[in-house]
């Protein structure tokens, strides 16, 4: 066991125990010395835990829990997605910290995730806000064998996955065609599906995710103040991020074993579940123009289908805006 699995080992053996448990069971169960036992003990304050020690009982964890690489891999045991934790406090961004891990080699379910990012991205060239100690800017790299056009079914998982875990924290979010997470109207998370490819094989797929969780509206900058929320400002409740991060990954373990085994119809019906903008007039935007109509749905591929001067127009890129 390395240096940073004795910290894991710790932490769960904390949780697990009720009460204190003894240094002496620590060490044995670790298979170090107790100073070594100590010595990771003080690593873990510093790292946020707040662990009492007391010299007859041993140690034990208080109900504050951090937001970190040891956290998040204790939450996650025993599950694909999160075998292998990267935790950063700072980092450009973390799909471009995943694809290079991926190129190096790392296994599916390998997660990427920062406190803040200096250059998170959106889609084309766009950015992603991302202030430190609040939100959750997550990635995960997918080894799907498939064909490239059948990995865009992915940004659905994403999103089935991210909308559950928001529901989960306790208010209803709405999917906004492609990638979006919205409540009431306003964006809470987003979604970049990055991929590395041949033509015919997807060697690796990088499943970004941002959420704000515990932004306040007068934190986020100016041109994105009325489009922008976050589940702190719709739920008036501050939310744990490591749990958030497990539920999310929960779920999207879940849903891309469905779309593995039974393909993109059944993720593409549960997304359907939190679409609502069938039926109503929208504004679609691409990078050289815009075009009006009416939401008529998706088609089995994903693709919206806009109603436009009698005609059914099939889009799979643009932004769609209510209008
Ligand atoms: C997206 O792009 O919505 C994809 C966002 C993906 C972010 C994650 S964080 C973890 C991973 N690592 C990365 O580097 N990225 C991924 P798009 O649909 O292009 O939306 C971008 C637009 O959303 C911007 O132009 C702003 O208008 C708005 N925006 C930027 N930051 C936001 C935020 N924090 N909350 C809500 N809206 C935001």
């Amino acid at each position: 066991m390395g240096e940073k699995e004795q910290e894991v080992e710790i932490i769960r053996l904390l949780k697990a125990g009720a009460g204190y448990t003894s240094g002496q069971s620590l060490s044995a169960s670790l298979g170090v010395s107790r100073t070594a036992v100590w010595k990771h003990i003080e690593a873990l304050r510093k790292m946020g835990y707040a662990i009492e020690a007391s010299p007859s009982k041993g140690y034990r964890l208080l109900e504050a829990r951090p937001f970190n690489g040891v956290e998040l891999q204790t939450l996650l045991s025993g599950k694909l997605f999160g075998r292998e934790v990267h935790f950063f406090d700072s980092i450009d961004s973390t799909n471009a910290k995943a694809f290079e891990l991926a190129r190096e080699g790392a296994p599916e379910g390998t997660i990427v995730v920062a406190e803040t990012q200096t250059r998170g991205k959106g889609r084309i060239g766009r950015k992603w806000e991302s202030p430190a100690g609040m939100n959750l800017y997550l990635s995960v790299i997918l080894r799907p064998k498939v064909a490239p056009q059948g990995a865009q079914g992915l940004t659905f998982v994403a999103a089935v996955a991210a909308a559950e875990a928001v529901s989960a924290s306790g208010v209803k979010p709405a999917v906004k065609w492609p990638n979006d997470i919205l409540i009431g109207g306003r964006k809470t998370a987003g979604i970049l599906l990055e991929m590395d490819s041949e033509p015919d094989r997807v060697h690796f797929v990088v499943a970004g995710i941002g959420v704000n969780l515990n932004a306040r509206r007068d934190m986020f900058p100016e041109y994105i103040k009325d489009t922008a929320t976050s589940l702190f400002e719709e739920t008036g409740s501050s939310i744990d991020r490591g749990l958030f991060t497990a539920r999310l990954l929960s779920s999207m373990e879940r849903w891309y074993g469905v779309y593995l085994s039974e393909g993109f119809v059944p993720v593409l019906e549960a997304w359907k579940g939190s679409f609502r903008t069938v039926g109503k007039p929208v504004k679609v935007t691409f990078f050289d123009r815009t075009i009006e109509g009416i939401c008529a749905g998706v088609d089995s591929d994903g693709a919206l289908l806009l109603e436009r001067e009698g005609r059914l127009e099939r889009i799979i890129s643009g932004d769609v805006e209510a209008l």
